[in-house]
């Protein structure tokens, strides 16, 4: 097969060899691959990379979301899904309404619990904290994912400590990682045009490393298909790359393609599949030490999640019933995403692959059915 694949590659042959041969690609060579327009060899190697790590699998967990409160003190540019104070679709839950929300999971089979929700004005370290130590007797099993570095930036200067101290705080209280939102782009000139006023690139950056060395590990996200360019996509790359060089902290990658409804830079519409897959491909192919490449159904919808499996995703995300809104808000087609496990495995069979359930450090679970 690869025979035939370099055959067509043209002026990427040499990136074919390096691919084959299991040597890391240049700067130059990522946005070569951005450049091409040969989906067809971008999938091949993509997938022959894929299959090389991890075979036929595909993974997908048994999860929900809580999302705290749309309120944030930030004012992010592609967000459709922040709100002030009192705005009629502002939601602010206490603990015990989360707790609520928990309650209706027990004897389910969940294996992880993701929070991530805006950036509120009064809430601190200790707010979250209490919420994961009071989730733990609930679903004591269940792995707590949760906040992104610019959240905990935020609560863990509200509570007045430092970076390695506050999340030594929060993994005290209980919380076991930290999903991948937050990075958009790193480039420091699209960042401020796109969320100008929260954490910076270096600080993401700092605070993922921190949590790598405290035994929290993390995922890592890029937020593509706006105003940035393809060398500052590989810019991006590269950042994560050399960090995970230093910690092999990032569980997951993922590329969040850029919804365009209701948000303030909504006028520069969004991009099509074809280049949504060869982003997938780029990753893949870039980033060599990131395990796992995440086709996050909700937000893609589940035929687009489907294709990007061809093109080196490995992980689908998981059940989620039908608990965030930050997609659907911004357009997803999937409004109220949601998948039984036996949806899932057909899902991921359809494909071709071999649907495998995880938990969130990817160690394969053995599926047993509660729906
Ligand atoms: O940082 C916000 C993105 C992220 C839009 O770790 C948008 O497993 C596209 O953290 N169009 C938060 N994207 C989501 C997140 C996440 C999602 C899935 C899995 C994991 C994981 C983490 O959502 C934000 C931002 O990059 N986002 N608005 C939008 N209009
Ligand atoms: Fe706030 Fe997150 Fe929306 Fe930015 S993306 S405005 S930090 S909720």
């Amino acid at each position: 097969m690869i025979e035939t694949i370099i055959k067509n590659a043209g002026n990427l042959e040499h990136i074919v060899n390096k691919v084959y041969n299991g040597e890391r690609l240049a700067f130059d060579d990522g946005v070569a691959l951005y450049n091409s327009n040969n989906l067809s060899l971008l999938a091949s190697l993509a997938l022959f990379v894929k299959r090389r790590a991890s075979g036929n699998k595909v993974f997908f967990n048994r999860n929900f979301h809580i999302e705290p409160t749309n309120i944030c003190v930030f004012g992010c540019k592609f967000c459709s899904y922040r709100r002030k104070k009192g705005d009629k679709d502002a939601w602010d839950f206490d603990i015990p309404e989360m707790l609520d929300i928990c309650r209706k999971y027990v004897g389910k089979g969940i294996t992880e619990v993701h929070i991530v929700g805006g950036v509120h004005p009064r809430r601190d370290l200790h707010f979250y904290g209490e919420l994961i130590r009071e989730i733990k007797t609930i679903l004591p099993n269940a792995h707590i994912k949760g906040f992104t570095a610019v959240e905990l930036d935020y609560m863990i200067r509200n509570a007045g400590y430092g970076i390695e101290q506050g999340l030594k705080l929060l993994k005290e209280y209980g919380l076991n990682s930290i999903p991948g939102g937050g990075a958009e782009i790193f480039n420091e000139d699209i960042r401020r045009k796109i969320c100008g006023d929260k954490a910076p690139s270096q600080l993401w950056l700092q605070i993922h490393e921190a949590a790598h060395n405290a035994g929290l590990p993390s995922n890592a996200s890029m937020l593509y298909g706006h105003v940035e360019t393809y060398e500052h996509r590989i810019d991006h790359l590269d950042r994560l790359r050399q960090l995970q060089d230093k910690t092999s902290g990032f569980n997951a990658f993922i590329p969040l393609k850029y919804k365009n409804v209701n948000n303030s830079m909504s006028s520069i519409g969004e991009i099509n599949t074809a280049e949504v897959m060869k982003n997938f491909a780029v990753c893949r192919l870039y980033l060599d030490n990131i395990a796992h490449i995440k086709s996050y159904w909700p937000m893609l919808g589940k035929d687009t999640a489907q294709m990007a499996l061809y093109f080196g995703a490995d992980d689908v995300d998981g059940t989620i019933d039908d608990s965030t809104k930050i997609y659907s808000m911004a357009g997803s087609e999937e409004t109220s995403p949601s998948i039984t496990v036996s949806e899932m495995i057909k899902f991921i069979s359809s494909t071709g692959f071999t649907p495998i359930e995880r938990d969130s450090l990817y160690n394969e679970i053995d599926t047993l059915f509660y729906e």
